[in-house]
């Protein structure tokens, strides 16, 4: 079951000017910080609230580490914007197997590495009204690295 809205992803030209404008804007502040190859990102994650699920709301700020990674190409056709939402649950696997079966289209076999320890997949944008959608387990929080 999908029970909160996990971040929503931003791509971005610059981390540290983007990262600097939302915290002299809202004041929000830095959670943690990754590059994640696998993905071609460098991101930050801005904690915004949690939620009654025992996990939180983030926003996600990703700048890409390549050219013809999913957010480069993105970035280099659109500017920066809004990238991707992604959906909290406690069972990626489940989940993403009954999406899959309704005829949406899952774009991995098995669940890969997102951030802090996470386990993630994604849905195919043209499937979801034109939204790149992220379904994400986190790390239990003990094991969340950050
Ligand atoms: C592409 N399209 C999008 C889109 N990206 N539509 C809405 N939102 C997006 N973000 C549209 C695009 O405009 C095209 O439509 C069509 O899909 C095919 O796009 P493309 O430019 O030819 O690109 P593809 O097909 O090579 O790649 C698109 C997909 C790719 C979605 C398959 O971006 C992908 O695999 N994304 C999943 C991985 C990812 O996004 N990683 C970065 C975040 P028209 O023009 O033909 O109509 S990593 C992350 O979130 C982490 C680590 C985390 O949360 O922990
Ligand atoms: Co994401």
């Amino acid at each position: 079951m999908l029970t909160r809205i996990d971040h929503i992803g931003i791509a971005c030209f610059d981390l540290d000017r983007t990262v600097e404008f939302y915290r002299a804007t809202y004041g929000f502040e830095v959670f943690h910080t990754e590059v994640n190859e696998e993905q071609g990102v460098r991101e930050a994650m801005l904690k915004i609230n949690e939620t009654s699920d025992g996990g939180a709301s983030y926003l996600q700020l990703l700048e890409p580490t390549r050219e013809d990674s999913a957010v480069g190409k993105w970035l280099a056709k659109n500017g920066e914007g809004v990238h991707h939402i992604a959906f909290g649950t406690a069972d990626v696997d489940g989940d993403s197997e009954g999406i899959r079966d309704k005829g949406v289209r899952v774009l991995y076999d098995e669940p890969r590495r997102g951030s802090m320890g996470s386990r993630i997949t994604f849905l195919h944008p043209k499937d979801c009204h034109g939204v790149l959608t992220e379904l994400v387990t986190s790390a239990p929080p003990a094991d969340q690295e950050h």
